[in-house]
């Protein structure tokens, strides 16, 4: 069939589309499409293990961005009044690279700081992390990645010693007996993965851990599951109290303890303290639930060894997004390591990846610590190994930079970041503490930002670089199974439009750089490909010609394998091959909320908005139906406070103010309230959030503030 065949530009899902430019009839695409610049992009779901052909409106509306009246068109200078001018490519990028050689001139290569994106193609990522590393020569890149995986990753890390959110295909999930889903909305934000959810909820185990209850876990209703509903940011104890009555009840998977893994010693020991009465107390989920959860995970995983389709644990941001995320994820896989789910046929433990390439995004070099493979910068093999792709001399390579929230504090400050280049991240929406992020953003020298749009951190910007979209390029992203996929050019960018290769190829020769920077997609995979040879996430087999036969393409990847759908059969990726079991204590036993008023805020998504919202609030089939920000409360506590559904609320504590209306509803907590975090203005949920972060993973608290809510006489609203 005629149409060009990609992914969605959104979530990790990467659902398949077809896209043609049609005119009135679907059938008379004339080819190739890749020449024409439409106002027509037609979206059409494509079948793929992922989505079955199945897309949420996101999906369906993504086209109608390439058109939209508020695409930056040409880059933008601003002026000395604050205004906005439009500027040539040449002067523009003149002015970048004037700007970036005077920084370092004046104040050493890392007074530059670079800021990615878990939405960046492999290929842009990889080139995002040489290009700092090599052009600018500073160790200051890091990416909105620690505020979405960083936990998981360094959690599969310390335990697998390899991170992959899912170590095996989606659609391994379809028939299995038991799913436990921990901290994860699917329902709204991966639609079509509840498709994978049948098999478990015709068992009766579909299990779903949300202090709301979201769509998600209205699944388990009518005998599919269960609902548990803990309080906000108690699921370390939750899940210590689960390992304990595994071990207890004699459930835990001895032989496969002794023959897969070390470690359970101490866990036993760090466990036996939680016995189940004393889990209810901190976490709110009665004892015969606790109970019945671990029981039905053993007997699914039990089950799966005679079926093959056993017990899967599954965690999403609601449980990693914490400041002892990194314990919680880990508190998980030792859950899963008890029972023996993870390297088996049967069953598996995983995280699922948010971002379009939230998993590829996370392996190149994007992050702080890293060269691409997901090696680590600060070990001599693979600095001589990368810089030998480079043609650098490995010396010349920077160390370890920053963690995305200390870049971010680092800004303006002395000895810290003067010059910022922002590459696929909105930080004054998404970044937690976010009017601090953007009073910080003021202070610099310097501020460009790559995007398609005014988003509310290019309005701040001093040169503004408008980039090509998802149908406008090419390129390759890794899926949430660790699925490398092709991304392809359906429609030619508009004429003032450039690519962000070619971008950092301008700038990187205006900077008389080492090395080469090639502007062709495919190019720069083959180098990816080399440079990740030998590392933990191994490109080297992959190639656009073997992508583009559509044959499934799980990394690891070596040249002369086939790829790898299930991790970790025959051993784990520490040396001994065996997985760890980490012993991990509650170090943030929660004071209970509604403690003199104040209750627990806890932030995440809505079906139709993607992240900073910058793009689907955009697109006006979704503006319409999430117009704002609501924030979700109980009519009980809603009562209590005078307010009634849709009246206008105060949120507020330290840090900051929000103002919305209440969407009262019996799906939360009383001590809780909820909001997304998709909206602009005084409606920006990180106004509130605390950007203390997880020692390990650099992960900020997103997922439990306290707030104080009141009703709010706004001026000129109807209350
Ligand atoms: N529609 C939509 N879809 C998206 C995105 C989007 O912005 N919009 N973004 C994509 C990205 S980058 C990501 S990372 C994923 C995120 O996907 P999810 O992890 O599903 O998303 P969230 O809504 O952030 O959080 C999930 C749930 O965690 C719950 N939660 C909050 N605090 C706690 C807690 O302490 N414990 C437990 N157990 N649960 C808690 C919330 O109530 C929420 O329902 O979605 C991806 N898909
Ligand atoms: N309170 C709270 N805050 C959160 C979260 C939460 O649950 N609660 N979740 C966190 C998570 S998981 C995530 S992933 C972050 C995401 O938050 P952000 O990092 O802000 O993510 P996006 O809104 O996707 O920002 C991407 C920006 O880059 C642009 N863009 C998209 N693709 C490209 C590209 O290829 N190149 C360039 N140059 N620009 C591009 C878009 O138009 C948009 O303006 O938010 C985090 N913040
Ligand atoms: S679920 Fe994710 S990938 Fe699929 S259509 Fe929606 S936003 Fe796109
Ligand atoms: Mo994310």
């Amino acid at each position: 069939m005629s149409g060009t065949r990609t992914h969605c530009p959104y979530c990790a899902l990467q659902c398949a589309m077809t896209l043609s430019t049609t005119t009135a009839d679907a059938d008379s695409v004339a080819a190739p499409v890749a020449t024409v610049r439409a106002g027509a992009v037609t979206v059409a779901g494509r079948a793929f293990p992922t989505n079955r052909g199945g897309l949420c409106k996101k999906g369906w509306t993504a086209a109608e961005l390439l058109v939209s009246p508020d695409r930056i068109l040409e880059p933008l200078l601003r002026q000395v009044d604050g205004t906005f001018e439009p500027a040539s490519w040449s002067d523009a990028l003149d002015l970048v690279a004037a700007k970036l050689h005077e920084t370092r001139a004046g104040f050493g290569a890392d007074a530059v700081g670079v800021f990615g994106g878990g939405g960046l193609t492999n290929e842009k990522a990889y080139q995002l992390g040489k290009f700092t590393r090599v052009a600018l020569r500073s160790s200051r890149i890091d990416y909105n990645g620690r505020f979405c995986m960083s936990s998981a990753a360094a959690a599969g890390n310390r335990a697998f010693g390899l991170d992959r959110g899912l170590p095996f295909r989606v659609d391994e999930l379809d028939a299995a007996d038991t799913i436990l889903i921990l901290g994860s909305n699917v329902a709204q934000t991966m639609p079509p993965f509840i498709g994978h959810l049948e098999g478990a909820r015709a068992a009766g185990g579909l299990v779903v851990v949300d202090p709301r209850r979201t769509a998600t876990a209205r699944l388990t209703d009518d005998g599919a599951g269960m609902h548990v509903q803990p309080t906000p940011g108690s699921d370390l104890v939750l899940l210590l109290g689960l390992a304990h009555i595994v071990i207890a009840e004699k459930l835990a998977d001895l032989d496969y303890l002794e023959a897969r893994t070390t470690g359970f010693d101490a866990v036993r020991r760090s466990v036996s303290q939680w016995w189940p009465t004393r889990v209810q107390e901190h976490t709110g989920v009665p004892v015969w639930q606790l109970r019945e959860l671990a029981r039905r995970l053993a007997a699914g995983a039990a089950r799966g060894k005679a079926t093959g389709n056993g017990t899967y644990i599954l965690t999403g941001r609601g449980v990693e997004q914490h400041a002892d995320g990194t314990d919680t994820a880990t508190a998980a896989i030792n859950l899963s390591l008890l029972l023996g789910l993870v390297g088996t046929t049967h069953s598996g433990y995983g995280t699922l990846t948010g971002q379009g390439n939230g998993q590829g995004g996370r392996e190149h070099g994007q992050k702080c610590d890293q060269l691409p493979g997901y090696r680590k910068i600060s070990d001599p093999t693979a600095r001589a190994h990368v810089a030998g792709v480079w043609g650098v001399d490995p010396d010349s390579l920077p160390g370890v930079g920053l963690p995305a929230v200390e870049l971010l504090s680092a800004l303006g400050e002395p000895g810290g970041i003067r010059c910022l280049l922002v590459h696929g991240s909105n930080v004054v929406v998404s970044a937690p503490n976010a009017d601090r992020v953007r009073a910080a953003l003021k202070t610099l020298d310097f501020l460009v930002v790559a995007d398609f749009f005014f988003s509310e951190t290019a309005v701040l910007a001093d040169v503004v670089l408008p980039v090509t979209q998802w149908a406008e390029e090419e390129g390759t992203m890794t899926s949430l199974e660790g699925r490398v996929i092709r991304r392809r050019r359906a429609v030619d960018a508009p004429n003032g439009v450039r690519s962000e290769l070619w971008i950092w190829q301008e700038l990187a020769r205006r900077l008389g750089s080492a090395g080469t920077f090639s502007a062709q997609a495919s190019e720069v995979f083959d180098e990816l490909c080399r440079a990740s040879e030998g590392g933990l996430a191994d490109y080297s087999g992959l190639s656009y010609a073997l992508l583009d036969t559509e044959e499934p393409a799980f990394w690891p990847y070596p040249v002369g394998s086939t790829g790898t759908p299930r991790l970790f059969l025959d051993r784990f990726a520490h040396p001994d091959g065996l997985a760890r079991l980490v012993a991990v204590t509650a170090r943030r036993l929660g004071t209970p909320a509604q403690v003199g008023g104040t209750l627990t805020l806890i932030t995440g998504r809505l079906l139709e908005h993607y992240q900073s919202g910058t793009q689907t609030r955009r697109v006006r089939e979704l503006s319409d139906a999430q117009p704002d920000a609501r924030l979700q409360l109980h009519p009980a506590t809603a009562e209590q406070l005078g307010i009634s559904d849709e009246a206008w609320v105060e949120v507020s504590n330290d840090r900051g103010t929000v103002r919305c209306r209440a969407q009262v509803s019996t799906d939360i907590r009383l001590d809780t309230v909820f909001l997304p975090f998709h909206f602009s203005g005084d409606q920006r949920a990180n106004l509130l959030t605390d950007d203390e972060t997880d020692p390990i993973s650099g992960m900020p608290e997103f997922k439990k503030t306290t707030v104080r809510v009141r009703a709010l006489v706004k001026a000129g609203a109807d209350v």
